[in-house]
């Protein structure tokens, strides 16, 4: 039996499938090309190299044109329980690690991080996986009294940072939906919102962030200009909830925009209603499919 597991292209489009084979009870593993055949009008596949037993193929066993690709790799480690678990501990080690650097105030030992993990993973586990958790629990450590206040702002100026500077190198084609991201008066929590932005601009979204502090009428001036396809409403502290509702309303009065209220303050169980759709805790990845659903209004 042969199973085609992943796509992946390389700087020269070259298209490259990892193909797992079946003999007896082992599985074999070869990196395939597709090669483009104009008599027959079809494709058809190449190997381009055998890369041995499933349960021993490493990272170094690729080509290294293709051996950073995050699929590939990821295509590997599920053939691989060790690779799994290798990866389970680097996942540890940068969210250890990324703690350690944001609550010392190093900037630069946090891009290293950044850097290091996303050679293995990407950006949105980046987030998802290891900033995200380590806010948290940076928040909670202060919470408790384990942090002192003084500590816990100067890891988040450096996670602002580190988030901007991320932003920075990011592009998108900015060919899909218009996509707005707010937060209600009173909201000072804008990492979620820089997070958004950065991801759902690599994902090909045209995003304007508004940042905190702006006036609820200045909000509507800029959607009647703007007309973005979706407004993302964020809200981190409970106490900002009614203020949120009373922002989505606002905009429901004067346009038919389709509205997401999201972040930290609606991540449970019962969330309250609102003009608009809430939505709970979600991985960053599906956060475009979402968007990509919703019918456009403009
Ligand atoms: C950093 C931080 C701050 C910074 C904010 C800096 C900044 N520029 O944003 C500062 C120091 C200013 C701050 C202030 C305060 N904070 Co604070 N803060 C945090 C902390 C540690 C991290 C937040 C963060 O950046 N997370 C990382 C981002 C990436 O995650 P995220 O915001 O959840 O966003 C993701 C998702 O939620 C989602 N998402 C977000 N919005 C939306 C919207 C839509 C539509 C969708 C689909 C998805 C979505 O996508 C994002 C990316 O994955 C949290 C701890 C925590 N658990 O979150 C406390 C926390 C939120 N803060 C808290 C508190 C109490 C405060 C203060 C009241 C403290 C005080 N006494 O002054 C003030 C309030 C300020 C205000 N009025 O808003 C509490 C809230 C408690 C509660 N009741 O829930 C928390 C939970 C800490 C704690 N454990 O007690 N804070």
């Amino acid at each position: 039996m042969v199973t085609i597991s992943y796509i992946s292209k390389n700087s020269i489009n070259l298209m490259v499938y990892i193909r797992a084979k079946k003999v007896k009870s082992d599985q074999y593993l070869y990196l395939v090309k597709s090669v483009w055949d104009s008599k027959k009008s079809t494709s058809k596949q190449e190997i381009v190299k055998y890369l041995g037993k499933a349960s021993e193929v490493v990272k170094d066993d690729i080509p290294t044109e293709f051996r950073n690709d995050a699929k590939i790799l990821s295509v590997l480690a599920s053939y691989n329980p060790e690779d799994i678990q290798k990866r389970e501990d680097a996942t540890k080690k940068s969210k250890q690690q990324l703690f350690k650097k944001l609550t010392d105030g190093n900037l630069e030992e946090c891009i290293k991080i950044y850097k290091n993990y996303v050679e293995i993973f990407n950006i949105s586990d980046f987030f998802d996986k290891i900033l995200r958790p380590v806010m948290s629990k940076i928040g909670e450590d202060w919470d408790s009294g384990k942090l002192s206040i003084a500590t816990e702002h100067v890891a988040s100026n450096v996670a602002q940072t580190l988030v901007k500077i991320i932003m920075d190198q990011v592009s998108g084609s900015g060919n899909k939906k218009k996509i707005m991201i707010c937060v209600p008066v009173g909201e000072e929590h804008h990492i979620g919102c820089d997070v958004l932005e950065t991801y759902l601009t690599i994902k090909g979204f045209k995003v304007f962030n508004m940042g905190t502090s702006i006036p609820t009428d200045s909000i509507m001036e800029f959607i009647n200009m703007k007309k973005p396809d979706i407004v993302l409403i964020s809200i981190t502290i409970p106490d900002n909830i009614l203020a949120g509702q009373r922002l989505a309303k606002k905009i429901r009065e004067s346009s038919k925009t389709p509205i997401l209220i999201g972040g930290h303050a609606l991540q449970i169980e019962n969330p309250p209603k609102f003009e608009g759709n809430v939505i709970g805790d979600t991985n960053l990845e599906d956060i475009p499919k979402i968007l990509r659903k919703i019918p456009a209004t403009n």
